[in-house]
């Protein structure tokens, strides 16, 4: 029986994320109109899943179609001012119950366990409790907001020692008050508050859209703090999603690493994303000043400084200065506060469907900080867009590293026949590494 490929490359590609993320802890706000039927149970069963991998997960969920739909059968129409829901004595009312009847219906999902496999029938322990403590939004332009809240105060002691008994935290839309009133809170107020609270690893968003949207209704696949800041300012980003990416920005400027927002209709998008390389949606990073960009001639100084050493120690293939200058277009730059720390180039060849990523280097200075990681994935991403499905790394040294992100050794005959007839002409005997990008071709 030969073994399946697919699966084998996925799961090793698959491991170091799973290693990475043990032990860590990830916020997950779920919109509530995503919180029913066959979406919820696909869900859960992601949920599951991550806590049978040592996942520490806080969730918090929606509750707005709900309220909704209560206020409809009720005769009533849903107020907003600046799109928060004004709270009178009956919403709250629909309020509570919205949020009973939902925190129910996850719990119930929950313990169905994980369906097929071993896991079925244990059921994960939920824990619930008074962790957000709120205060009234106020009067905002002269309109009373009633019995809509913001977060005062996470929990954060009460939350870990949840987390630290092996329980997922189930956080639902309301804050009390300390004189014993009850507040409607919105999800992403409290995911975010909670996440720069715990200082979370992630703090992920499951909405109904696949992403941010820029003004053409595409995707943005991934954004610095910086770069969220800036479209949110000029106004590039779809009116009912502005909250969204000001939250995702709030929480990496305050010491989350990445705040993802993504599809939660989509079947396994929570697992695409944080268990393979390409991911899905919308990734906020942290590294507000940090950029990989395409290089330019004026680059070229920098990039020679970089490579340089490492030709001299036989590292890297000799590049001439009229070789950079005829290839820059291949070459791209990482750059911190406009410096340059690392570079990378895709190769292509005659077959359109093979690549090869080379030139890479980070600065000695600022290597295992992840920029070499931030590299391979721009590079991938790439390689993807241009519909690139193979592609090859050659390394003297630096074997383990592209083995340990899912790469495989390949044989030198694989190589195109222009890259074999250099690969013999230098002599330098490198070890060859495959990556199939899943790019479509
Ligand atoms: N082997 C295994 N692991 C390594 C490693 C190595 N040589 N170097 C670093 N690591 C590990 C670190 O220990 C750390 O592990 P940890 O602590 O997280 O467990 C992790 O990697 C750090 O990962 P990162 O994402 O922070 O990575 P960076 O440090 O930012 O960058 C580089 C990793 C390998 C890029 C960096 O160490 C570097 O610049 N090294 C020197 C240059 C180098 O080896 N580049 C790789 C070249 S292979 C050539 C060409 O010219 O085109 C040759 C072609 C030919 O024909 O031979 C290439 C591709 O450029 N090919």
């Amino acid at each position: 029986m030969t073994a399946p490929v697919d699966f084998i490359r996925d799961f090793r590609e698959a491991a170091p994320y799973i290693h990475y993320l043990r032990g860590k802890t990830l916020v997950i706000g779920i919109a509530g109109s995503l919180l029913s039927g066959s979406t919820l149970q696909t869900l859960a069963a992601d949920l599951n899943l991550l806590a049978s991998l040592g996942v520490r997960l806080v969730v918090v969920h929606g509750s707005r179609t709900q309220i909704n739909t209560l206020a409809e059968a009720h005769g009533l129409t849903p107020q907003y001012h600046n799109g928060r829901r004004i709270t009178d004595e009956t919403t709250l009312a629909h309020a509570k119950q919205a949020c009973g009847m939902v925190r129910s219906d996850i719990e119930a999902a929950l313990s169905f366990g994980l369906s097929q496999t071993p896991l079925r029938g244990k059921p994960l322990s939920i824990a619930g409790g008074n962790f957000v403590s709120a205060r009234p939004l106020g009067i905002i332009d002269g309109i009373d907001m009633g019995y809509t809240g913001i977060v005062r105060k996470i929990d954060t002691e009460a939350v870990r020692q949840r987390l630290n008994d092996g329980a997922l935290v189930l956080i639902s839309p309301l804050g009390h008050s300390l004189s014993g009133k009850t507040f409607n809170l919105s999800m992403g107020d409290i995911a975010e508050a909670a996440a720069v609270a715990l200082q979370a690893e992630k703090l992920v968003y499951l909405v109904e859209q696949e992403g941010i949207l820029n003004e053409h209704g595409q995707v943005l696949p991934n954004l610095s703090g910086q770069e969220a800041r800036a479209l949110l300012a000029g106004g590039r980003v779809q009116s009912n999603q502005q909250r969204l990416l000001q939250s995702a920005v709030n929480a990496v400027e305050n010491g989350v690493q990445r705040t993802q927002i993504l599809s939660g209709r989509q079947n396994g998008s929570l697992i695409a994303e944080l268990f393979t390389r390409h991911g899905v949606g919308t990734s906020v990073a942290r590294n507000a000043f940090m950029n990989i960009r395409q290089a330019q001639t004026g680059d070229i100084p920098d990039i020679t400084a970089l490579i340089r050493p490492l030709e001299e120690q036989g590292i890297l293939l000799r590049r001439s200065r009229e070789y950079l200058e005829n290839h820059i277009g291949e070459f791209s730059v990482l750059e911190h506060d406009r410096r340059i720390y690392g570079c990378v180039a895709l190769k292509t060849f005659a077959d359109p469907d093979i690549g090869e990523l080379a030139c890479l280097v980070v600065s000695p200075e600022a290597q295992d900080s992840g920029y070499g990681e931030l590299l391979l994935e721009h590079l991938l991403g790439q390689a993807r867009s241009r519909n690139i499905r193979t592609l090859y790394a050659l390394s003297t040294h630096t074997g383990e590293w592209f083995l340990e992100r899912g790469f495989q050794t390949a044989s030198s005959e694989a190589l195109p026949p222009e890259r074999l007839s250099e690969y013999h002409e230098s002599g330098r005997k490198s070890k060859v590494f495959v990556y199939h990008t899943g790019a479509n071709g």
